[in-house]
C-alpha cells in the first residue's frame, strides 16, 4: 500500500505585497508581510534541506492568494493536472503554473467547466487519491480528476467535507505520512473511506497541525503543536517544524505553499 514517490523538486511562489488582501475565513488578524516573507524563505530552505530543488516563482500581485500554489495543480508520477480553482478570484493563477509545469511534464491535463477543483482537496496516499468535495471542489471537478487518475492506474475515493465547517479543504484535516498512516482531525476519523488505515488523530486544540507533508523520509509540520509532533516521533517519523503563523491567518496550511514532484 505504501508506494511513496521519491520527490526531487518543488515549485513555490513568493507572497505578494498585497498577500493580506486574499481570501480568508479565519479571524486571526492581518498577516505581517515581512514576517510572511521570512516564513516563506524558511519553508523553502526546509524543502532544500530535504533534498528538493526549489523553483521560486515571482510574486503575482494580480492574485493575492497565488503563494498557495498547491491549489492550482495536482501532480502524479505521470502527469500534471491543472485545476480550475473554486474561488473565482483565483482562476487566473493557473496560467503561470501551467507554463512552469509544461517544462517538467510531457502530459499536462486540465479540469474544465463546470468542474471546479482545488489541489488542497486532493490527498495522495500511495496508489490511492482521496478527492474532497468542498466549497472549492464540486462533483464535476472530482469526476474529471478521478477519470484521469483511474486511467493512470490509481484508485480514488470521494470524501465529502462540505458539512465540516472547520476546514476549507480536505487536506486542512487530512494528511498521508506513508506506511498506511493517515493523519486525521476528529471530525474525519469515523469516515468509512479511512477504514483500514492506521489513523493518527489530531486533537481539536491542534487541528491546524493536521495539514502536514511527508517529503521522502521526513514529515514537514507546523511548529507549535507539541502533542502532534510527539505522536509522529513515537512512530519513528522524522519531523521538521516550520513557523506558519502568517499563512495560517489567510487559511493556508503547510502543503498549500508548494507543488512537489
Ligand atoms: C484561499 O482561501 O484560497 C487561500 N487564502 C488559502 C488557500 C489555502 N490552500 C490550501 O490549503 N491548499
Amino acid at each position: 500500500m505504501d508506494k511513496s514517490r521519491l520527490l526531487t523538486r518543488a515549485i513555490v511562489r513568493l507572497p505578494s505585497t498585497n498577500f493580506a488582501a486574499g481570501l480568508t475565513t479565519v479571524d486571526l488578524g492581518t498577516p505581517d508581510y515581512e514576517k510572511a516573507l521570512q516564513q516563506h524563505a524558511a519553508y523553502c530552505d526546509a524543502l532544500r534541506s530535504l533534498g528538493l530543488t526549489v523553483s521560486v516563482l515571482p510574486a503575482d500581485s494580480r492574485h493575492p492568494d497565488s503563494t498557495f500554489v498547491e491549489d492550482t495543480a495536482v501532480l502524479t508520477e505521470f502527469c500534471a493536472v491543472i485545476t480550475r480553482p473554486g474561488a473565482e478570484s483565483r482562476r487566473g493563477e493557473v496560467a503561470g503554473i501551467e507554463s512552469e509545469l509544461a517544462k517538467c511534464f510531457h502530459d499536462v491535463r486540465s479540469i474544465s467547466s463546470p468542474g471546479i477543483l482545488d489541489g488542497g482537496d486532493i490527498c495522495e496516499a500511495g496508489d490511492h487519491f482521496f478527492i474532497g468535495l468542498s466549497e472549492r471542489t464540486n462533483e464535476a471537478g472530482a469526476a474529471q480528476l478521478a477519470e484521469i487518475l483511474t486511467t493512470q492506474g490509481y484508485t480514488t475515493s470521494l470524501v465529502d467535507v462540505r458539512n465540516i465547517k472547520s476546514i476549507l479543504h480536505l487536506k486542512s484535516g487530512l494528511g498521508y505520512v506513508g506506511a498506511n498512516q493517515l493523519v486525521v482531525i476528529d471530525e474525519l476519523a469515523e469516515f468509512t473511506q479511512f477504514r483500514g488505515y492506521d489513523l493518527i488523530r489530531v486533537s481539536v486544540d491542534e487541528q491546524y497541525a493536521a495539514n502536514c507533508v511527508r517529503i521522502n523520509d521526513t514529515v514537514l509540520i507546523a511548529s507549535g503543536y507539541p502533542m502532534f509532533a510527539d505522536q509522529l516521533e513515537l512512530r519513528q517519523l522524522k519531523t521538521v517544524a516550520i513557523e506558519m503563523s502568517e499563512f495560517q491567518k489567510m487559511d493556508g496550511g503547510l502543503s498549500c505553499l508548494s507543488l512537489r514532484f
